[in-house]
């Protein structure tokens, strides 16, 4: 039977920390052999696919910057064509891929993956952004299997109290996951790659 990876979507607004996100993640999953590659979608640029390139987290071939061209949101649901063929094009050069990751270009709480496009989706929301977020309602951070709740480290700064994020998110989401993390220091990553290792990749424990 063939291999086919994975698909993991990572959606969330502008600059809440999807390819920090990626910059963590990465590191982990191959010290745990997981093959992997990662397809970035950007308005009009492959900004980036070009940092991820940049600092040499993949070889530059397992790195795809797909320019939507359009609104985001577009190419990650209602028609993932050009993502659909980026990851075709991974496949046949990596037939060894366990897992593929699909940042969205930056969007707003209503940003949802097609299920055709992946098996799952994290959504990112940024502390700095406020604590209010959850209780916004949107979609993309209510439908997701996994919430990602970043930036924990300026919650002092900003004013935000994660206790109210916390008992939000567990009302909104209805106690589906959610994560805190820091991407400066790697907090909570561990517990994202739980969720990728049990529902995602079905590793055993
Ligand atoms: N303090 C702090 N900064 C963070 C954290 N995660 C990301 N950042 C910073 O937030 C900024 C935006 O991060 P990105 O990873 O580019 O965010 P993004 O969601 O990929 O942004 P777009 O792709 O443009 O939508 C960068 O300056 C990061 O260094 C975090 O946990 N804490
Ligand atoms: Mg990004």
């Amino acid at each position: 039977m063939k291999h086919t990876a994975a698909r993991l979507g990572i959606g969330g607004a502008v600059g809440s920390g999807k390819t920090a996100l990626l910059e963590c993640l990465i590191p982990l999953l191959k010290d745990r052999e997981i093959e992997v590659a990662v397809v970035t979608n950007d308005l009009l640029t492959t900004e980036d696919a070009d940092r991820l390139k940049k600092k040499a987290i993949l070889p530059d071939r397992r790195i795809t910057g797909v320019e939507t061209g359009s609104c985001p949101h577009t190419a990650i649901r209602e028609d993932p064509t050009m993502n659909l063929l980026a990851i075709q094009d991974l496949e046949l050069l990596f037939p060894q891929l366990d897992l593929i990751l699909i940042e969205s270009g930056g969007d707003n709480l209503a940003s949802t993956f097609s299920y055709d496009l992946v098996d799952a989706y994290m959504f990112v929301i940024d502390v700095g952004a406020g604590d209010d977020i959850p209780r916004k309602n949107g979609p993309g951070f209510v439908g997701a299997d996994l919430t990602v709740i970043n930036k924990i480290d300026l919650a002092p700064y900003v004013g935000a109290d994660l206790d109210v994020i916390r008992r939000d998110t567990a009302i909104y989401r209805q106690g589906k996951p959610a994560v805190f993390t820091n991407c400066k220091t790697g907090e909570g990553l561990e517990e994202v790659m739980g969720f990728i290792l049990q529902n995602v990749l079905f590793h055993q424990k």
